[in-house]
């Protein structure tokens, strides 16, 4: 076993590195959140922003709920390899935006501290979609949210990130006569209209507890959102590997990406933030549309061929587009997103349409439909439910989104055509196994409309939409879903 990385001189030389020296610029960023996709696309963008522009941006990362990244990074003094895993090529580089990693027991007392401390300017997030605890219809906490309710009860010793984030700035506000000025809110999660949702939960939460706090929090804190794109697989044993080979020591905190990497980000930093222009990311006034098309075009087509690809037997995003029907569902889906976007005079649809299929037929990449599948609950509504509202509205075909909502339903069930069981995953579990339990399979799409807060009224009160999940969902579960794949394509 080669030596472990812990500094730039341990590297084989021909591996790209940082043009920068990472002790000479302090920390300026407290990240939530410090899993494969950070280490892929932010920490990245960071990297170059130190070396063409400088400045103390390094990032101290946190993880809230285990050790095993924190344990990973810090003896490597946070540094780490990104594969960058192009169709045709393949390369390494070494990342030092890192400086270190707060996780459990220190987390998240040590967290806080850093996000009060006066150095730090942003606070950037991707604790995916369900650690908010935000109702996203009304922009408040839900208060049966796992730690909306507890840290309300608790607000100076919070364990969930809306209130870690109220505790900081309080501390903040707090700290000598005039106080320390505010950080940046940078929410880098899957979320439409991100930076509004948590700038509107933050702000009910501080309500709760302090509404002086909360005016000034309304006052000083800037909430950009932004559009983040990257396919980041989860890494395994065999990207450690892939990377001690490129780099010539042990990397335990590795991570594999596609070479495709997109952020854009609206301009909105009163407390200053590293050149990430220099990484591409553009700074546009409105990410909206931006993050729509991402939304429903990418990650809507990717939760629909998880689904129906996972139980056509294909473990693999690039194993679903050699299945020549899913690849024209796949297809479908992304060209009836487009239909329900308003157009963007810097992007064609088409063009946008047809690089997602390249990405997704990527043989480099090995990304589980078993990993996509996760949290249907939370990533659908803006996947799926949002464009197929439109669709309805505007008398597009709703077929392609009852279609990946019928798969999600069919996946629900928790066993595959073998009868091969899975867990779901998805923090609604109980209470989807024990709907379906109750009304049976054959009602699974009845009953799953019955989730509270699920599915927006459009939807759940159109009979035309309801047939068309019950006709995909009855072809699904009688004939298989390879045969409805390969019959909802020939339709086409
Ligand atoms: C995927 C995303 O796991 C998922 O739900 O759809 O993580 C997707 O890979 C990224 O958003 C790509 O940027």
């Amino acid at each position: 076993m080669p030596t472990r990385l812990a500094a730039l001189d341990d590297v084989t030389t021909g591996v790209r590195l940082p043009q920068y020296r990472p002790s000479r610029h302090a920390t300026g960023i407290v990240h939530l959140g410090i899993g494969a996709f950070h280490r892929a696309h932010q920490a990245v963008y960071t990297d170059d922003a130190l070396a063409a522009g400088g400045g103390d941006w390094r990032i101290v990362g946190v993880s809230l709920r285990s050790r095993i990244v924190a344990d990973a990074l810090n003896p490597q003094n946070g540094l780490y390899t990104l594969i960058e895993r192009g169709e045709d090529a393949v390369s390494a580089r070494v990342v030092a935006s890192l400086s270190r990693v707060i996780a459990p027991p220190d987390a998240p007392e040590e967290a806080i501290k850093a996000m009060a401390d006066p150095s730090t300017r942003i606070v950037s997030l991707t604790v995916t979609e369900k650690a908010y605890g935000i109702d996203r219809a009304t922009g408040r906490v839900d208060p049966a949210h796992s730690t909306i309710a507890i840290d309300l009860g608790h607000p100076q010793a919070p364990t969930g990130v809306l209130g870690m984030l109220v505790e900081a700035l309080r501390r903040r506000r707090a700290r000598g006569a005039r106080g320390v000025p505010a950080f940046t809110v940078l929410c880098c999660d899957n979320l439409p209209d991100n930076g509004g949702l948590v700038r509107a939960g933050v702000l009910d939460f501080a309500r709760r507890v302090d509404p002086a706090l909360a005016d000034w929090i309304e006052a000083e804190v800037a909430f950009p959102s932004t559009m983040v794109d990257r396919i980041t697989p989860a890494p395994t044993i065999e990207t450690r590997e892939e990377a001690a080979e490129r780099i010539g020591v042990e990397d335990r905190a590795a991570v594999a990406a596609e070479a495709f990497s997109q952020w854009v980000v609206e301009e909105k930093f009163p407390a200053g933030r590293p050149a990430w222009e220099a990484g591409g990311a553009l700074f546009v006034d409105d990410v909206a549309p931006y993050e729509r098309m991402k939304l429903r075009m990418l990650n809507g087509a990717h939760s629909m061929l998880a689904y129906a690809g996972f139980l056509s037997g294909h473990a693999h995003v690039r194993d679903v587009m050699a299945d020549s029907s899913l690849a024209a569902l796949v297809g479908r889906h992304v060209k009836a997103a487009a239909a329900t976007l308003e157009p963007l005079s810097e992007i064609d649809f088409d063009d946008y349409a047809r690089s997602l299929l390249q990405r997704f037929r990527n043989p480099n990449i090995a990304h589980e439909t078993y990993q996509i599948a996760m949290d249907g609950t939370e990533k659908l509504p803006q996947r799926v439910f949002e464009p197929a509202v439109h669709a309805l509205q505007h008398g597009q075909s709703l077929r392609p989104f009852a279609f990946a909502t019928a798969a999600w339903m069919r996946y629900s069930l928790g066993h595959d055509e073998e009868g091969k069981t899975y867990v779901l995953r998805d923090p609604r579990e109980t209470e989807i196994v024990a709907l379906i339990k109750e009304a049976g399979a054959q009602e699974a799409p009845a009953a799953l409309h019955r989730l509270p807060g699920l599915f927006p009224d459009a939807l759940q009160q159109s009979p035309s939409w309801r047939n068309e999940v019950d006709r995909a969902f009855t072809v699904m579960l009688e004939q298989g879903m390879a045969e409805a794949a390969r019959l909802e394509a020939a339709a086409i």
